[in-house]
């Protein structure tokens, strides 16, 4: 069988990664079909998280592997955090949508979630660590938000001057 064809990511600031995602309503071979899809381009990235919002599909769905392996991929669809630990961390993060940016995000050590898996079945995860965080921070793409919003406008201004020029060389060369 053919590996399925990678997704091409958004990078930021493409304005489409602040679409807020509709939630999932069909677990058909679409579905699947998006997931292998979604999987391979978090693999190929050395991504350890993928939101849909990020490949420009702009529905409820997430994709994880935060195994040493990279071989314990867990799909969330319709994700909501139940609840968050008032205890929060301030960690180095990135995102394959700003590549090249490494900053500090504070979030909560600990999650719970409920979501359903790639055929509809509902689950509860309860998470802390890196799981946590990379959760936290998919989730924040299917609302639109991109981690680079919680650092000053400062930061934010060059990280987007940055890499609007290293776009602009791309299309150059
Ligand atoms: O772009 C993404 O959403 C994938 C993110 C997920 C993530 C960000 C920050 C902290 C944890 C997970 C990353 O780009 S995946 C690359 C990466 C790998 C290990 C540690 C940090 C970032
Ligand atoms: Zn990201």
């Amino acid at each position: 069988m053919n590996p399925p064809d990678l997704l091409p990511i958004l990078r930021y600031p493409d304005p489409r990664l602040h679409t807020v995602a509709k939630p999932v309503v069909a677990f058909d071979d679409r579905l699947r079909a998006l997931i292998e899809r979604m999987l391979a381009t978090m693999y190929d990235a050395s991504g350890i998280g993928l939101a849909a919002t990020q490949v420009d599909v702009h529905e409820r769905l997430v994709v994880i592997d935060v195994s040493e392996t990279r071989d314990q991929p867990l799909v969330l669809v319709n994700p909501v955090i139940d609840w968050a630990s008032a205890e929060t961390r301030k960690g180095e993060e990135g995102c394959l949508s700003v590549p090249g940016i490494y900053d500090g995000v504070e979030r909560s050590i600990a999650v719970k979630v409920r979501a359903q898996d790639a055929e509809g079945q509902s689950r509860v995860i309860e998470a802390e660590g890196m799981l946590a965080v990379c959760i936290q921070h998919e989730m924040d793409h299917l609302m639109g938000k991109v981690f680079v919003e919680y650092l000053s406008p400062l930061k934010r201004n060059r990280i987007k001057g940055k890499l609007l020029k290293s776009q602009r060389e791309a299309q150059k060369a």
